[in-house]
């Protein structure tokens, strides 16, 4: 399996998200990968490699011409608000709720900041935006080895991407690496492409992105949004939109569910992926399904990470991973190796 890692990740090293009234250290650190790459070299599962450039025109074929020129320049315009910002994370304080416009885009900063933001957990900082750019390009550069061959790939980046949409940001992702992902092998040749979403959370970009499109199956296998995060979307009866209308499957879990429970679901996941008989497959990764998880409420244990891996081979797919949750930090790298090792040798 060939690995694309982002040379860029630490630019994006925040400060804090706001939790229950208060701004708390952010969990989505930069040593996250750092265990993941000391955890590939115990355990060399296929060449490391650093993303190809991929032009910004490549980001459009999924997220709005506005909203990637707000991403560009938005640290410029938050130090342009008052210089004394410099100090501070970039995180949204108001939004456009139900009542409000959503066509007009306010001149003020911290009202475009509200307008594509639907968290106050996902701080920016001076270097976000080169830091996801990377991320896009190691998301593209793993799907085109996959178009040119490779059984299978990853694109190994931080901050993740599976929450982030055509035009917002949230959950600590701003470009949606594994739609990028998806989006590339359908540009390759692959006329149907599976996601399916083993993170604990759901997947609402991915879904958003792709809820009204018949050649790409969006799956998701989650916390139930009734309890867990992104809350908003999310539930079964979301069967897609117009011409996507059946293609895509929510599995939502209510939190505390087992790893056994959580396997015999993942087969009903399998199942459907099997039936739209597709050329491809992206797995939108997150390990924060893992016991010691810190923000999560499933139990899988490491050795759960093995048997997921075989059960995606199984499939016979030429398959691209991104790399999404895990907070579990120490245990990020052994889970997530874990994964790509089973995958590996169950692969012919
Ligand atoms: C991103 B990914 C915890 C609050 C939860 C958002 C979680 C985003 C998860 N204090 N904040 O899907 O792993
Ligand atoms: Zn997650």
């Amino acid at each position: 399996m060939r690995i694309i890692h982002n040379p860029d990740h630490r630019l994006h090293t925040a400060q804090h998200e706001m939790y229950r009234g208060r701004l708390v250290p952010c969990h989505e650190t930069p040593d996250r990968l750092d265990h993941v790459l000391a955890a590939l070299q115990q355990r060399p599962v296929g060449p490391l490699c650093t993303p190809e450039e991929v032009p910004d025109a490549a980001l459009a074929a999924i997220h709005s011409p506005a909203y990637l020129a707000f991403l560009a320049g938005a640290w410029d315009a938050w130090v342009a608000l008052d210089p004394a910002n410099a100090a501070f994370d970039i995180l949204p304080s108001v939004w456009p709720g139900r009542g409000f416009r959503h066509d007009v885009v306010p001149r003020n900063f911290a009202a475009q900041l509200g307008l594509y933001a639907f968290d106050a957990g996902s701080p920016m900082v001076a270097g976000t935006w080169a830091a996801v750019r990377a991320g896009a390009a190691c998301a593209v550069t793993a799907a085109r080895a996959v178009t040119g061959g490779e059984r299978s790939a990853m694109a190994l980046t931080r901050p993740p991407g599976h929450h982030a949409g055509p035009d917002f940001f949230g959950g600590y992702c701003f470009l949606n690496n594994a739609a990028l992902a998806a989006q590339t092998l359908r540009d390759g040749g692959a006329a149907r492409v599976a996601v399916l979403d083993v993170d604990y959370h759901h997947g609402n970009g991915t879904q958003t992105i792709f809820e009204q499109r018949a050649d790409v199956l969006t799956v998701s296998l989650h916390g139930d949004p009734m309890t867990e995060y992104p809350f908003f979307l999310g539930h079964a009866d979301e069967r897609g939109q117009g011409a996507g209308q059946g293609f895509n499957l929510n599995l939502p879990l209510p939190r505390g569910t087992s790893a056994d429970t959580w396997f015999a679901t993942l087969d009903h996941a399998l199942q459907a992926v099997e039936r739209f008989r597709p050329d491809a497959l992206v797995v939108p990764l997150g390990v924060d399904t893992f016991e010691g998880d810190p923000i999560s409420g499933f139990h899988l244990r490491s050795s759960d990470y093995l048997r997921l891996g075989e059960r995606l081979a199984r499939l016979g797919l030429p398959t691209v991973f991104t790399m999404e949750g895990g907070y579990a930090v120490a245990d990020v790298g052994i889970n997530v190796v874990n994964v790509l090792q089973g995958f590996e040798e169950r692969t012919p």
